[in-house]
């Protein structure tokens, strides 16, 4: 009898589809199939080719913790009162569901290889990091050459730091060496053993750390990009002048240090750093592949947040501008949609939580603030809700907040609710945010109604008590080399 009901069980449990989810560590849209120039990444674009992209999809917080809480979550950052890094949401909403705790509730496997929720990088590759254990059945916490032998040789703009300063190394150590190559190696390990034991659906959560900081990647990488190759920005000066100080409040003064040698260098080095991140996603793909189960497997790629490389004299995250914001978004889910179709409507990481529930059938807390992106999947010229929300804090008491909204044209963003400057831009016709439009009289009513959309979405951000759930307990530091 025993036997009979277990197979009852396989039957059933085997036509629900996997999930493979792909997240890097603040990746831009620099990427082969986003049409960038330059960088290449042939394994992502052979997973676009066969899934969904979509053009418009922004973080709902340029920022790491804020932004990976919201995704995993399914709530807007305002819901989970993550607005920081160095937390985890268990300290505000406790009893909370998260993203991968429902598939496991559901009978999943879910197992999680390197970052998905947050961890200071590079002090805290190779432990948990600022987990949830709650969400996974098995964590996997490589830490390769790049965090446990390289660190003395990283040149950084600041001795000694590495996270959130620009720093970069050519390695000459392989692969597989690095943290990255040691996760696809876990990756492709666990797909065997869940090929082996289909009974169980699984839920595969692989957070790569590139091309986050320090900018490590073995040296080879390097020769795809000449130095003197990389794109300058250029004409910051006239830029700038018709920003709210709140916009530009991101730079740092460590920025100042740069000079075109280094900000090529910069540059080379995160372009190097995503083509070495992309050789180890095409490893895992071609796993999934030899070992069957790609047909019956979702694969999600994408990123926290977006990130500068000098646009209106800017570095890394934590703007509003376009490239702050966006981040690369493929899902494919086997026989949904046109392969190689690409989704032009705006859409969040917040959606992506009640889309693979939906997909896998899997229930999903009532609360959560996103849509489901499956009638898109399905057509790609679908709306949706048509429209995204990003926000950031800035410094002061009380804390200020901007927030930003995207329409399929136009980028309007407000400061302090507007106390502090506003933006508009045309992205029919400016899609670099060049030019400041909030000023002119023109758009004054269009302006009115981006700013009733905005003010309304960021109302419906908020938990239904309307405040933002307090955070309890300090920050802290899971450190492998010194715990
Ligand atoms: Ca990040």
């Amino acid at each position: 009898m025993q036997a009979f009901s277990n197979s009852g069980v396989q039957a059933a449990d085997e036509q629900r589809p996997n999930v493979l989810f792909i997240i890097s560590d603040d990746l831009n849209n620099s990427i082969g199939s986003y049409g960038h120039p330059q960088v290449k990444t042939p394994n992502i674009d052979r997973l676009a080719e066969r899934g969904v992209r979509f053009e418009r999809a922004y973080c709902q917080y340029p920022l790491c913790g804020p932004s990976r809480n919201s995704m995993l979550t399914g709530l807007y950052p305002n819901s989970t009162g993550i607005l920081s890094n160095s937390q985890i949401f268990r300290q505000s909403i406790p009893n909370h569901v998260s993203l991968p705790q429902a598939f496991r509730l559901d009978g999943y496997f879910a197992a999680r290889i390197g970052k998905l929720y947050h961890y200071a990088v590079p002090k805290s590759v190779g432990t948990n990091g600022h987990d949830d254990p709650g969400s996974w059945e098995l964590e996997m916490n490589p830490a390769g050459c790049d965090r446990l032998l390289e660190e003395p040789d990283i040149f950084t703009l600041r001795p000694g730091n590495f996270g959130g300063t620009l720093s970069w190394y050519a390695s000459p150590r392989g692969d597989e060496l690095h943290t990255d190559g040691l996760m696809a190696n876990d990756a492709i390990w666990v797909l065997e053993r869940c090929a082996s034991e289909k009974q169980r659906p699984f839920f595969l959560a692989l957070g790569f750390y590139r091309p986050h900081t320090p900018y490590v990647a073995p040296a080879p990488y390097f020769d795809n990009y000449p130095k003197e190759d990389m794109p300058l920005i250029e004409g910051v000066e006239e830029d700038v002048k018709d920003l709210p100080p709140l916009a530009l409040a991101s730079h740092k003064p460590e920025h100042d240090l740069l000079n075109d040698d280094l900000r090529q260098q910069a540059i080379q080095a995160y372009f190097s750093s995503i083509t070495f991140m992309d050789a180890q996603v095409g490893r895992v793909l071609d796993a999934l592949d030899k070992n069957g189960l790609a047909d019956n497997t979702i694969i999600v790629f994408t990123s926290d947040h977006g990130y500068h490389l000098g646009e209106h004299g800017l570095w890394q995250k934590m703007s509003l501008f376009e490239e702050s914001a966006r981040v690369p978004l493929i899902i494919a889910a086997p026989g949904m949609g046109k392969q190689g179709a690409v989704a032009k409507t705006p859409v969040g990481l917040i959606d992506l939580y009640p889309t693979l529930a939906e997909l896998c059938g899997v229930d999903a807390p009532e609360n959560l603030q996103g849509q489901s992106l499956a009638p898109i999947l399905r057509d790609p010229n679908e709306e949706g809700r048509g429209f995204t929300i990003s926000q950031v804090s800035r410094r002061g008491k009380p804390q200020v907040f901007g927030y930003t909204i995207r329409t399929p044209r136009w980028r309007y963003t407000e400061w302090d609710q507007a106390e502090q400057g506003r933006e508009l831009y045309d992205h029919e016709n400016d899609p670099l945010e060049l030019t400041n439009l909030a000023e002119e009289s023109q758009h004054a009513e269009l302006i009115a109604d981006l700013s009733g959309k905005l003010q309304e979405a960021v109302a419906e951000s908020f938990p239904a008590s309307g405040k933002t759930p307090e955070v309890r307990g300090g920050l802290w530091l899971p450190n492998l080399t010194d715990p």
